[in-house]
């Protein structure tokens, strides 16, 4: 019974995949072209970004650096309650930490930022706050944002979050964060190949095939 219906799941999803193909939108983040923001009720003289020759970007000192969605890839905002889509959210991430005058600790960095992770930003309305619902923190002292999930180890970790199971409303811009109000040791985080995915539901006629409704597509999805 058991494997029944595991079969019949991945037959569905495997339908599912199948039939969503051309519904796939792949953002691919290059750090390089990015339009970047930074939100000044965060930011101080200090915070900076340096994007490296791999592609990766390091966000140090206390910094919240927003990527505007419309400037680089043409989307308004993304809207995580409309049913007929899904979005997931790729990269990895790493932790860093610096010593002393450009020399750079190579072992487990010894401190922590205060919020290190991600903030997605709904700026629309002018509203310029953080949000703790909209955001992860990866790593961090800080008892601030979702705890979903956590960077355990000192190399690079990669992370794909399904963006519509963790979060509500739409977002305009992704924001990376350093978050540091007072001491984190020169820590860094860092972040890199970054894709947002965009999956529109099936066709009405591929439903149709599978024997299933939008509510059902929902829930299969998100049981694969
Ligand atoms: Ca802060
Ligand atoms: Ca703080």
């Amino acid at each position: 019974m058991k494997l029944a219906r595991k079969l019949c799941s991945a037959i569905v999803a495997c339908g599912m995949a199948a039939s969503a193909n051309a519904g796939v939108i792949n953002y691919d983040v290059d750090f390089d072209t990015a339009t970047f923001e930074g939100m000044s009720r965060q930011n101080n003289g200090d915070s900076d970004y340096f994007v490296q020759n791999n592609g990766a970007i390091r966000i140090y000192s206390d910094s919240w650096f927003a990527i505007d969605l419309e400037d680089t890839f043409g989307i308004d905002s993304v809207n995580l309650d409309d049913p007929l889509t899904n979005y997931t959210l790729d990269f990895r991430f790493r932790l860093f930490q610096r010593i002393g005058d450009g020399g750079q600790a190579r072992g487990v960095p010894t401190s922590l930022p205060e919020i290190g992770g991600l903030f997605f930003a709904d700026f629309s309305g002018g509203q310029t706050d953080a949000v703790s619902s909209q955001s992860f923190n990866l790593v961090g002292t800080q008892n601030w944002g979702l705890d979903d999930f956590s960077y355990t180890n000192d190399r690079w970790q990669r992370f794909s979050i399904d963006l519509d199971n963790y979060l509500s409303g739409s977002f305009t811009h992704i924001v990376l964060v350093n978050d540091c109000d007072r001491e984190c040791g020169n820590t860094q985080v860092r972040f890199r190949d970054m894709t947002l995915s965009e999956v529109s539901a099936p066709t009405a006629l591929s439903l149709a095939v599978l024997g299933l409704g939008i509510t059902g597509w929902r829930r299969h999805r998100r049981s694969v």
